[in-house]
């Protein structure tokens, strides 16, 4: 606690600190809440950055930043209108007006400013709720469409290229000792079967029938950040993984993450489902403020994009769990590879009803 005051401290703050705890379920850093004896800034968020995911943490500052500006200046200019209510959490900056502060042991500190009387959930709440995370997630979308994706850096090589994630998967299963379990032969078997697909996203990029624009990268319902008096979304955070890529890769892991009621972490995988209903309402959300920049061929691959990313995460969490568990943080051995189990139902889900996914863009678009 004491070192956590001494770093919180290297920040630029109004008023003195009374508390900080853990907070968040994020996989990756770890997320604090500083509290201070000032009514007006009452708290602000304190990271330590993964810097074995993120190798070049100021290159993730250096685009929140591009980002953050470019949006904040949009919105404090009243540049638009279309989302009055919208925040965007400020890059707090240190004593020596640096964007981040290393400790004596090399950790990477960052602090970013509060979005007050907000909350997120880990596990969707009803068709209210799915709109407001298709909303936000558009809104953000919307408002850096027109920010050049030149001047966003690769801050995560291969992040969200499944085919990468596959082959780095078969390199892992070469040489993996673990014994197959029914459970991860479930898996095996699913990965086997579905791997001339993967290309699917990457080859339209190729092809020129899919355009790199500015995305989140984890717009998972739980980065997404509602109001508390009016339930509306206000604010997307965790904007670690800003950076260029395909707006599929968002959509995609937003609908994975929010049709499926039981949640990412749920111990009975065997009954995950994709829900159609939850789907209709965060697209709806969504084309509500994003229509106007996706193109016909956007609409084409919408329904692979949200197959993809449910299997790529499933990719991701198996390949994990061969590993020994060195990417994601885990509260057991087992816990990536049923983490993975989710992913791979939600994804045969998601395939099991194809045709009234299909239906379901076609009607909103
Ligand atoms: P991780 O990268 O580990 O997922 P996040 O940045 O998502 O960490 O933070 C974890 C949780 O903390 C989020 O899900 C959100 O509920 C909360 N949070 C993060 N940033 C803010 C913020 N600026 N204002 C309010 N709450 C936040
Ligand atoms: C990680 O940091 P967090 O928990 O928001 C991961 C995402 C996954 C997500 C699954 C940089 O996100 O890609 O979809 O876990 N982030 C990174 O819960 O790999
Ligand atoms: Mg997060």
């Amino acid at each position: 606690m004491n070192n956590l005051i001494t770093i919180a401290n290297q920040f630029k703050t109004q008023g003195t600190i009374i508390d900080i705890q853990e907070y968040g379920h994020g996989n990756i850093n770890n997320t604090f809440l500083v509290t201070l004896d000032n009514s007006e800034e009452k708290h602000f968020i304190l990271q330590r950055i993964n810097t074995r995911v993120f190798s070049q943490p100021e290159l993730v500052m250096q685009n929140i930043c591009t980002f953050s500006d470019y949006v904040g200046k949009k919105l404090d200019n009243n540049l638009d209108s279309q989302s009055p209510r919208w925040k965007v959490p400020r890059v707090l900056y240190t004593k020596n007006n640096q964007n981040h502060w290393l400790d004596r042991e090399g950790s990477f500190w960052r602090a970013i400013s509060f979005i007050d009387n907000a909350r997120s959930f880990d596990i969707i709440q009803n068709l209210n709720h799915a709109r407001e995370i298709g909303y936000g997630l558009g809104t953000f979308h919307y408002l850096i469409s027109d920010l050049s994706v030149a001047k966003l850096a690769d801050t995560l090589k291969g992040f969200h290229i499944t085919p990468s994630y596959l082959r780095h998967y078969q390199k892992v299963l070469e040489t993996s000792k673990i014994k197959p379990s029914p459970e991860a032969k479930y898996c095996l078997k699913l990965l086997e079967n579905r791997a001339d697909w993967v290309n699917i996203l990457e080859n339209a990029k190729s092809k020129g029938r899919l355009q790199l624009r500015p995305i989140h990268g984890d717009p998972k319902i739980n980065n997404i950040m509602i109001d508390r008096t009016t339930g509306k979304a206000i604010a997307m955070v965790d904007l670690d993984t800003i950076k260029p890529g395909l707006v599929h890769y968002d959509i995609g892991d937003c609908l994975r993450s929010g049709c499926n009621p039981l949640g990412e972490e749920t111990e009975t995988w065997e009954t995950v489902s994709f829900e159609l209903e939850l789907a209709r309402a965060i697209l709806q959300g969504y084309l509500s403020v994003a229509k106007d920049f996706l193109t016909e061929q956007d609409y084409e691959y919408l329904y692979e994009g949200i197959r993809l990313i449910a299997f790529e995460l499933g990719l991701r969490f198996f390949t994990d769990y061969l590993e020994g568990n060195i990417y994601f943080k885990t509260k057991h051995s087992e816990h990536n590879l049923t983490r993975a189990l989710v992913q791979f139902k939600l994804t045969e889900s998601i395939e099991s009803q194809k045709t009234a996914i299909l239906n379901i863009i076609q009607d909103l678009k």
